[in-house]
């Protein structure tokens, strides 16, 4: 109801002083604070004065309403990713990082490029890691943001785990709109799980330490499916009699190469088998379609932000980078 008031009042010139709402008094948080002390045994004093430092962002409700991937058109949106800046900045940074890279593909098998693409998408190699208050974002999401309200408050108290966790200040922590941190931009859930230590501090420290965040990309990319050696997407030849309504049905694998044959969508790689799982992609180019086969490392991607035009820029700027 608040926003109303919101309305209102900025009409009347006094927004500012709504700016500055306390969370507390919102029954939700409120219940919030309830389980944070009651399920995880957390002081209620701490939870409660994090609460009424979170602040009210409106930038960040704007920009989850438009997210690049649904606005843009695959051409578009591949232009972003695929300067000379950033293909030659990520050269630099696999070179900087060489040895890190040969551990994480020796424990992990994630090629060294893809890894580094998912960086360089992310975060322009750990240069562009956020600007808002990871609390701001996750209170004013997960309370004032109705579409996605339990994804975002499940993210808070992975917020609350992780600090305590981690020994971080949960005023300080910096990330996206979304409240995703650091070098590979893992939303809290993702940090506790998946982000791991991989210089042997005894720190999971993916804010501020590259070999950690390698190492932590491809751990999640390995959590996730991937497959060492196999390939990503290759091109697609699509008959005359292609059933369209297989074109983009699904992230997931669901058919097998030669399923996907029969219905008109076929290939000429090598390296691709008839029984691995794939997937068909349409993307839009300026003049015309383009068509991929997406294979099970494909899908790996998605895991990391469920988009198909986001899985093909890390692809393409890892090729990029240099040769799989
Ligand atoms: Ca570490």
């Amino acid at each position: 109801m608040w926003k109303k008031g919101l309305v209102a009042l900025a009409a009347l010139g006094l927004a500012s002083s709504v700016a500055a709402k306390d969370y507390r008094e919102q029954t939700e948080v409120q219940a919030f604070i309830d389980e944070m002390v009651s399920k995880h045994s957390l002081d209620r004093d701490y939870v409660s004065a994090t609460m009424g430092e979170a602040t009210y962002q409106q930038s960040i409700i704007d920009a989850i309403s438009r997210p690049a991937e649904k606005r843009l058109a695959w051409y578009e949106y591949r232009r972003i990713f695929m300067d000379s800046k950033r293909i030659n900045n990520g050269k630099a940074f696999l070179q900087k990082h060489a040895a890190t890279f040969d551990r994480a593909e020796k424990a992990f098998g994630v090629s060294r490029y893809v890894v580094a693409a998912i960086i360089g998408v992310e975060t322009r190699y750990g240069t562009y890691t956020g600007k808002y208050r990871v609390l701001d974002a996750l209170a004013t999401l997960g309370f004032d943001y109705e579409p996605r309200a339990k994804f975002f408050r499940g993210q808070l108290e992975e917020l609350f785990l992780l600090t305590k966790e981690q020994n971080f200040d949960i005023t300080e922590l910096l990330g996206s709109y979304a409240g995703a941190m650091g070098y590979g931009q893992f939303i809290p859930s993702s940090y506790r799980h998946y982000a791991i230590d991989f210089d042997g501090d005894h720190i999971v420290d993916i804010l501020n330490n590259p070999v950690d965040a390698i190492g932590s990309v491809a751990n999640y990319l390995a959590e996730h499916g991937w497959q060492r050696g196999a390939p990503i997407v290759v091109p697609a030849v699509v008959s005359a009699d292609l059933d369209e309504s297989i074109l983009n049905d699904s992230l997931t694998p669901k058919r097998t190469v030669a399923e996907l044959a029969e219905l008109g969508f076929g290939h000429e790689a090598k390296g691709v088998n008839d029984d691995m799982q794939a997937t068909a992609v349409r993307l839009r180019v300026k003049h015309g379609e383009e068509y991929w086969l997406g294979l099970k490392n494909f899908y790996a991607i998605t895991r990391y932000n469920r988009s198909r035009l986001y899985a093909m820029a890390v692809y393409q700027l890892s090729r990029e980078l240099g040769d799989q």
